[in-house]
């Protein structure tokens, strides 16, 4: 059902470290060639700090863990990509098509695979407006019921991160800051949201994932590092933008699944690509802290 690739296959039967990767953000979250030089560039610094990275994504109906290079720019370049969200797997298999996975849906295929610790930037959340539109991301429901930790910059403030605090809590998912108390907020490291745990080294993360895992937790556990400091935005100046963004796309009537990528696009663009050059920063920074906890991790569970 899955295809696993030889050093990722070999990795795991090893015990090694092993990092997941999603490949929505390539195929609807930047820009070519971006998109695709930062799919690299991430997994070379995943390998740099010691840990084996495993792009995830569908290919002709089949779950690809651990993609080439070759495959990881066709998602950035082919334009039939459907985001596929856990309600679209088996739509996307029966029909053989090629599919980008969200977070819901990379935390799904990289716990199939036995791969416990997935980077990204940013996961789904709760939606502005929310209490009309229902919107809320298939992401926060994942982690409530899949074993995979997700390292990621904290929630673009697109969503509203108030009630995105509030539904975690709900759906039981424990949430970090790494070196932080405060929820980052993608482009910003603030967002004036306490948090009640940090962590304050790679060490006590893979700590807390192995508790999670022994004590039989089944659910996913989110941890929130902030983007460095000289990448992060000016926060008056992004929240301008993101409202104007909010408000055209309720203008043009985008809901659904199309309404992310249409935000991050728009972003994007209003920024004039500034908006993307802290997309990548963070996403670099995560990857580096992934793999540092993805190597303790193996060490915990190898004594
Ligand atoms: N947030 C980002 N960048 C992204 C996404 C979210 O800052 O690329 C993508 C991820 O794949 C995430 C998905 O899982 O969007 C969430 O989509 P939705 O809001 O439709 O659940
Ligand atoms: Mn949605």
């Amino acid at each position: 059902m899955i295809k696993i690739s030889p050093k990722v296959e070999e990795a795991l039967k090893n015990n090694k470290p092993v990092v997941a990767l999603e490949t929505t953000i390539i195929s609807h979250g930047m820009p070519y060639p971006d998109n695709i030089n930062t799919a690299y560039e991430v997994e070379k610094i995943i390998e740099e700090n010691g840990a084996v990275p495993a792009t995830i994504g569908i290919i002709d109906g089949v779950a690809v863990i651990g993609m080439s290079h070759d495959e990881i720019k066709e998602f950035g370049l082919r334009k039939d990509i459907k985001k596929v969200s856990r309600r679209d797997l088996s739509y996307v298999y029966s029909k053989k098509l090629w599919g980008a996975t969200t977070v819901a849906a990379t935390m799904i295929l990289a716990k199939q695979a036995g791969i416990e610790i997935f980077v990204t930037g940013g996961v789904g959340g709760v939606h502005r407006n929310a209490q009309q539109t229902f919107d809320i991301s298939a992401d926060l429901q994942e982690l409530s019921k899949t074993g995979v930790t997700v390292i990621c910059a904290g929630c673009k403030s697109i969503l509203d991160l108030p009630l995105t605090m509030e539904y975690l809590e709900t759906m039981g998912v424990p949430i970090f800051g790494y070196q932080t108390n405060e929820l980052p907020a993608f482009y910003t490291s603030k967002s004036n949201i306490k948090l009640e745990y940090q962590l304050s080294n790679p060490k006590e993360a893979a700590d807390v994932i192995y508790e999670q895992r022994i004590n039989k937790l089944d659910n996913g556990i989110l941890i929130t590092n902030p983007i460095p400091k000289e990448a992060e935005m000016d926060a008056n100046f992004i929240e301008s933008i993101i409202k104007e963004a909010v408000f055209k796309a309720n203008t043009l009537g985008i809901k659904g699944k199309e309404i992310t990528p249409y935000l991050l696009k728009t972003i994007v663009e209003m920024t004039k690509g500034d908006s993307l050059k802290a997309n990548i920063a963070l996403i670099l920074n995560n990857a580096k802290l992934g793999a540092q906890i993805a190597k303790e991790y193996a060490k915990i569970k190898s004594k």
